[in-house]
């Protein structure tokens, strides 16, 4: 039933598998230049439930942009076989180093994930995302090898190679990025394909915000079930946290991580299923552990226990990054928020882009919207409409009326990779 029966370990155990982890972690940690001196003066008897864990300090991006290249090793360079670094959206890259084991280790977590969806050997995989140092192409590929699946390597771009090898090899799981799904289901249909006769069942999306509107969207378009995988590089790349088949959040896989939310202001836990700043440490890494990482991603935890009875605690979908939030006019905007007002609208195609610019002295929000081709008419009078309605709307989530922009699908222009979804050209004095 389950990959890895650790998925459905009873919790006392699991904790006390946590704790032991935790202890080792530590022992190791300390021998890198960097966690030598942070933990210097620990105590590990003083580590006696995942809990206590709170007593260590936060790890930052910028700790690890301060040991660039070598400072979090904690083994002679030689013993290290692989190098990925985060895709760098948010400033400098950081780099992560893989021991063997840790590749393992990082494979396994991904087959455990994949199989959790449904995926099995039988399935023939297309990985549609990058390669290279973004960990969504290897991590991805590695951890389907390791299931079994029949992968092929596809790499990002060039739509018409890739509806050609999904057709030839009867592809039944693609990974693909969310924001990148539906520009795809549209070229499949350009190309005269009907996406519910194509060969595929699963879609692994992630790698970027998404909501649950734009998966609805991308599971009606393809004909696919759509499941939301999370994960970044301080802590391998994918494979943290999956969907199973029951798509109510992310298990987050508690035996190789120790979770914690907190209030990113305080750095105090928040109450139970609250919002807030998802923190990780590392339970399973040999050549690079990070301890209480600050990944400034939003989410919570989830109540109840899932209906596939693993015990893993599951998480809500990713709100956003803390550094996405908008301050305009004194207001807080997420991007998410946007996606959810515009994708729950039958009109509204598969782009969006938020500009932000100063018009004399006060700053502003535009929102370009692509709209179908059907609703693209020439009657002046509905597109207004139609803008308004959308203004409105956007206005009813956000708080302030964006000034809308009504567009073709297409025109805006789509990045390989992830989205971007802000740009922002508002006058810095
Ligand atoms: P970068 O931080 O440069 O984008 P990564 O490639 O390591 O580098 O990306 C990890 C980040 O991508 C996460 O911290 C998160 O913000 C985002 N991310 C990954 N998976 C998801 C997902 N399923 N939902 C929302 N955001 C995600
Ligand atoms: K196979
Ligand atoms: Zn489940």
């Amino acid at each position: 039933m389950y990959f890895d029966p650790v998925e459905a370990l009873d919790r006392p155990a699991l904790e006390r598998l946590q704790t032991e982890r935790l202890r080792r972690t530590l022992a190791i940690a300390a021998r890198s230049p960097f966690y030598g001196e942070r933990l210097a003066g620990l105590n590990i008897d003083d580590i006696r439930t995942p809990d206590d864990i709170t007593s260590l300090p936060f790890t930052t991006k910028d700790d690890l942009r301060s040991q660039y290249p070598y400072g979090m090793l904690t083994r002679p360079q030689e013993e290290f076989v692989r190098l990925h670094a985060s895709s760098g959206t948010t400033g400098t890259p950081t780099a992560i180093f893989y021991t063997q084991g840790d590749l393992d280790a990082w494979a396994d977590l991904m087959a455990r994930s994949m199989y959790a969806c449904g995926c099995r050997k039988t399935d023939v995989l297309q990985n549609m995302s990058g390669y290279g140092l973004f960990t969504g192409g290897l991590g991805i590929h590695y951890g389907s090898e390791r299931l079994g699946m029949l992968t092929i390597p596809a790499g990002a771009g060039n739509t018409k190679r890739q509806i050609k090898l999904i057709r030839d090899f009867k592809v039944t799981v693609m990974h693909i990025i969310p924001s990148f799904a539906l520009y795809f289901a549209q070229k499949v249909r350009e190309e005269g394909f009907d996406t519910a006769d194509m060969p595929w069942r699963i879609a692994l999306i992630g790698a970027e915000p998404h909501t649950e509107e734009a998966r609805r969207k991308i599971e009606e378009m393809m004909h696919i079930k759509a499941y939301n995988s999370y994960g970044l590089s301080e802590m391998n790349g994918p494979g943290v946290a999956f969907e199973c088949e029951h798509q109510t959040g992310m298990h987050l896989w508690e035996d190789a991580y120790i979770a914690e939310i907190i209030n990113p202001e305080t750095g105090e836990h928040v109450a139970e299923g609250e919002v807030g700043e998802l923190v990780m440490t590392t339970l399973t890494r040999e050549g690079m552990p990070i301890i209480r990482y600050r990944t400034r991603d939003l989410t919570r935890f989830l109540p109840g226990q899932c209906a596939c009875g693993r015990t893993h605690r599951r998480i809500d979908r990713i709100a956003g990054r803390a550094d996405d939030m908008i301050i305009l006019k004194g207001v807080n905007i997420y991007p998410m928020q946007i996606e959810h007002c515009l994708m729950a609208m039958p009109e509204v195609g598969q782009n969006y882009l938020i500009e932000l610019v100063t018009e004399g002295v006060s700053d502003q929000m535009k929102v370009k919207v692509e709209i179908k081709d059907e609703f693209f008419v020439e009657d002046m009078r509905s597109l207004q409409a139609l803008q308004k309605r959308i203004a409105k709307n956007l206005c009813n989530e956000i708080l302030l009326t964006p000034r809308v922009e009504l567009v073709q699908h297409d025109s805006i222009p789509k990045t390989e990779g992830k989205a971007v979804r802000v740009v922002d050209n508002r006058s810095k004095e």
